[in-house]
């Protein structure tokens, strides 16, 4: 809908030419406007205005309908559908429905008291004091309008200013991005080339380097292969005593912390059964034996270190257990052997202090820590010495010096490589970011003229009994108490008319759909919510006011003649009674 306003002066002086043009033959309740409808023929006769009937022209207004357009009687209630027109001088002439004449009612769409003439009621003419009324809020609503057209175009300047940055903005990053993009593609290409490199080597050097690795970890396999060893001595020897307790002891006494220990045991029997037997199953142990690399052989004693612990740990807890509930009375001598054995025990396993229980674990070294040198130690100097040496010369000239940390390489090729092109890459990345938020923002539509553009991000609340209601305009709308609900993102517009805007996708309602925001904007002089209703389960309402929407009156006047200035303050609201 255009949005239009005729000016006051010009809404009188219509009004006064309209009556004075009216002649003394026009019908009751027809505008003069319409004065050349309602003539007679030379013969006197008249055709009903949808062209279904001629009757005499005597026959308007006498009060028995014979136009089925109700056309004959626009000044009777006899048809009831057509309609009478109230001149209303000294304000707005309007139209009522013809079935509303002489019943009793003085209509307020007719001031001047017209609809009622049969006499049994007298209807005052108030045009006057309604004119007056009327004319003092369009003053007020026009003053409004007027302010808000004054922010209006500088939120237009706004828009525009800023839509053109935002584009130069967005020339200017797209322009550099094919920049960084190829920055990013060179350097993968150089990390991949350094990669490539790098697998070579450890390829072409995979033996010597196993050879190394092996020298390397020798002594400290030996080492965790004889805190295995012991590891393994303790388990013996927690198997023998429980399995001799569980042979040996007096079965008459019933002791039940002897039978819950041994029970346990039992337990712990059949569970390790089942892992040797998966063990057996899932690989040929010796084939594996001999395929794997020392650091494999280092994880593997370690890892079997670490599981006979448990297991110790797990009986000396059992006879434990057994210690604190046992019978002394019975003095059975499997049970007291058992205990014995704990009780030699329990200082070495609960100091942690003790090598093997506390350092169970030896670290293992990098491939290349401790070589802080470019040359083997003199001991060293055997045939593996040579082959480090060699080593590390090949690292060094191709830059992987981190297989040598300690040697005059600080950082390899790779490194160096996987740095630029993680920092290429991370320009990459924020460039298309950027580029896809002025997107968005270039892409929005903030109406024909960019008037809304100022609005973006801007929020504005409306405070009712139980809840707060929030709308960043663009973004999100929300409905806050305790806490906050989402009422929806901004979706679009509705219509052409760039008043009323949608929310939706926000928290869905229980048992029902998401909730959804549609909001209603008319010209105010500050962006305000003015009402919010929830017409619909979880569907909301606002109605809002914007500088954005009051529109130059004088331009619409000219685009659209028919509508009024409450229209342009209201837009879509209509006269009941409006034709
Ligand atoms: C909350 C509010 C209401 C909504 C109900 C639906 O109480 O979001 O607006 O009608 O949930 O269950």
């Amino acid at each position: 809908m255009r949005i239009t306003c005729i000016p006051i002066v010009i809404t009188l002086a219509l009004s006064l030419i309209q009556a004075n043009v009216a002649t003394k033959n026009l019908p009751r309740g027809v505008a003069p406007s319409r004065a050349k409808l309602y003539t007679p023929d030379t013969k006197g006769q008249w055709t009903c205005l949808d062209g279904s009937k001629t009757i005499a022209f005597t026959a308007v207004n006498d009060d028995y309908c014979d136009c089925p357009d109700g056309s004959d009687e626009p000044g009777t209630s006899a048809c009831g559908t057509g309609y009478f027109h109230c001149s209303n001088i000294g304000h707005t002439p309007a139209y009522i429905k013809t079935s509303r004449l002489n019943d009793g009612v003085c209509d307020p769409e007719c001031c001047d008291g017209s609809d009622e003439f049969d006499g049994h009621i007298h209807c005052p003419n108030v045009c006057e004091q309604v004119g007056a009324a009327s004319r003092k809020e369009r003053e007020k609503l026009e003053k409004i309008h007027k302010e808000g057209n004054k922010i209006r175009k500088e939120y237009i300047a706004f828009g525009q200013t800023s839509k053109k940055r935002l584009k130069e903005q967005l020339d200017k990053l797209q322009a550099a991005s094919s920049s960084v993009k190829q920055a990013a593609a060179d350097t993968k290409a150089t990390l991949d080339a350094a990669n490539a490199k790098l697998k070579d080597y450890l390829e072409s050097t995979k033996l010597e380097r196993e050879a190394a690795r092996e020298l390397q970890l020798a002594p400290l396999i030996e080492q965790q292969t004889q805190r295995l060893d012991h590891a393994n001595k303790i388990n013996t020897l927690f198997r023998t005593t429980l399995d001799d307790l569980k042979e040996t002891h007096n079965k008459n006494f019933h002791d039940m912390a002897v039978k819950s220990t041994i029970s346990g045991y039992d337990e712990y029997l059949e569970e390790l059964k089942k892992q040797e037997e998966d063990k057996n199953n899932s690989s040929n142990k010796e084939e594996k034996e001999k395929e794997r690399s020392a650091l494999e052989r280092m994880h593997a004693v370690q890892d079997a270190t670490y599981d006979v612990k448990k297991d110790i740990g797990l009986m000396f807890q059992l006879i434990k257990e057994m210690k604190e509930k046992y019978n002394t009375e019975y003095n059975d001598e499997a049970v007291l052997k058992a205990i014995k054995v704990l009780d030699e025990f329990a200082p070495t396993w609960e100091d942690s202090s003790n090598d093997f229980v506390g350092e169970e674990f030896i670290e293992i070294p990098d491939e290349d820590a401790g070589d802080k040198k470019e040359e083997a130690k003199p001991e060293e100097k055997g045939a593996l010495g040579e082959v480090y040496n060699r080593l590390l010369k090949g690292a060094s000239r191709i830059g992987l010096g981190f297989l040598f940390k300690g040697s005059k390489v600080n950082k390899s090729e790779v490194e160096i490589a996987q740095e630029a092109y993680n920092k290429a890459s991370e320009e990459k990345r924020k460039s298309l970011e950027e580029i896809q938020k002025l997107e968005k923002k270039v892409n929005t539509d903030y109406g024909p003229d960019e008037a809304f553009a100022k609005l973006v991000d801007q929020c504005i609340e409306f405070k009712e009994i139980e809840y707060t209601y929030t709308l960043c305009l663009f973004s999100e709308a929300k409905q806050k108490s305790n806490s906050d609900t989402s009422l929806g993102t901004f979706s679009s517009w509705v219509g052409d008319n760039y008043d009323t805007q949608l929310y939706t996708g926000g928290a869905r309602c229980w048992n029902g759909p998401e909730r959804s925001v549609k909001v209603m904007m008319a010209c105010g002089t500050e962006n305000k919510i003015v009402a919010v209703s929830e017409p619909s389960k979880c569907e909301y309402l606002y109605k809002m006011e914007t500088p954005a929407l009051c529109h130059d009156l004088s331009e619409d006047a000219k685009n659209d003649s028919n509508s009024n200035l409450h229209d342009a303050v209201y837009p879509g609201k209509k006269n009941r009674d409006e034709l």
